[in-house]
């Protein structure tokens, strides 16, 4: 049976607009390159079509910088989707848009209320549970909100910890499948992924940490060349996309869409 922690047949992109030099970043690395990240965005969604999906393009947003991010405003689940609500507050609004396009696509979808809250960065779900970490974006009241609506799904939610300084828990961590966790050593430290499979991020490439599975495909952030050696040699079919701007916001392969 295909497993739903991978195996998907749509996503939803949204494209960056010209205000995305102004997006959210921890550390100033340079303005990102419009015209380099719309190319770099054209080939990410190539990519997913090549892995099988239709691809919902939506649309820049010029008043949220961050909106490219998509992945932080829902988690899409086979039952259903839940609207986030994010920690930072320049993002609150991306949900609102990315609302209609989901209720589209699904019969159920749940908005948190708050007043806690969770970004989808912070999620990440294997076949077995979903694991959520606590962040500067993501906290304990979020968290617990969002534990009962997928309670009702049969799914069950462990809070796990992202290390200080970094962004999202994803920031740190993918799924390879659905029993095999990419993660690097600092995180894989902490002992969250006990009782699973983990293949770490080899040491200076931790910034590759952050890919996707779609279907046969693992999509990364080219300029990695040792991890996707490792990811080859064990056995996974590894698709490398350049990622040079979405990084000067923090931004990587898994913020850049919603796939269900
Ligand atoms: C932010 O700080 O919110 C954006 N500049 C980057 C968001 C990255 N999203 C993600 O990791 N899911």
């Amino acid at each position: 049976m295909s497993d739903p922690s991978f195996t998907f047949t749509r996503a939803i992109t949204r494209k960056p607009g010209k205000s995305v030099v102004d997006g959210l970043r921890a550390e100033d690395t340079g303005t990102p390159d419009l015209a380099q990240m719309l190319r770099d965005h054209a080939a990410y969604v190539a990519t997913l079509q090549e892995a099988g999906a239709k691809v919902i393009e939506l649309p820049p947003l010029e008043d949220f910088p961050d909106a490219l991010f998509v992945e932080d405003t829902a988690l899409c689940l086979p039952q259903g989707a839940v609207l986030m609500r994010p920690g930072a507050a320049s993002r609150a609004g991306e949900v609102a848009q990315m609302a209609p396009t989901l209720r589209a696509q699904y019969d159920t979808v749940v908005a948190l209320q708050g007043p806690g809250h969770v970004e989808g960065g912070d999620i990440l779900t294997t076949s077995r549970e979903v694991l959520v970490g606590l962040s500067e974006r993501t906290d304990r009241a979020g968290v617990a909100e969002l534990a009962k609506i997928i309670a009702h799904w049969g799914h069950s939610l462990r809070i796990v910890e992202t290390p200080p300084g970094v962004l999202h828990f994803k920031t740190d961590c993918s799924l390879l499948d659905g029993d095999t966790i990419l993660s690097t050593e600092r995180l894989a430290a902490s002992g969250c992924f006990a009782g699973y499979k983990v293949i770490h991020v080899p040491s200076g490439e931790e910034a590759a940490a952050n890919l996707i599975r779609f279907n046969d495909f693992i999509i990364m952030p080219d300029g990695f060349p040792k991890t996707a050696a490792v990811l080859r040699d064990a056995g996974y079919a590894v698709r490398q996309i350049n990622n040079s701007e979405c990084a000067k916001l923090d931004g990587g392969m898994s913020c850049l869409s919603l796939r269900f």
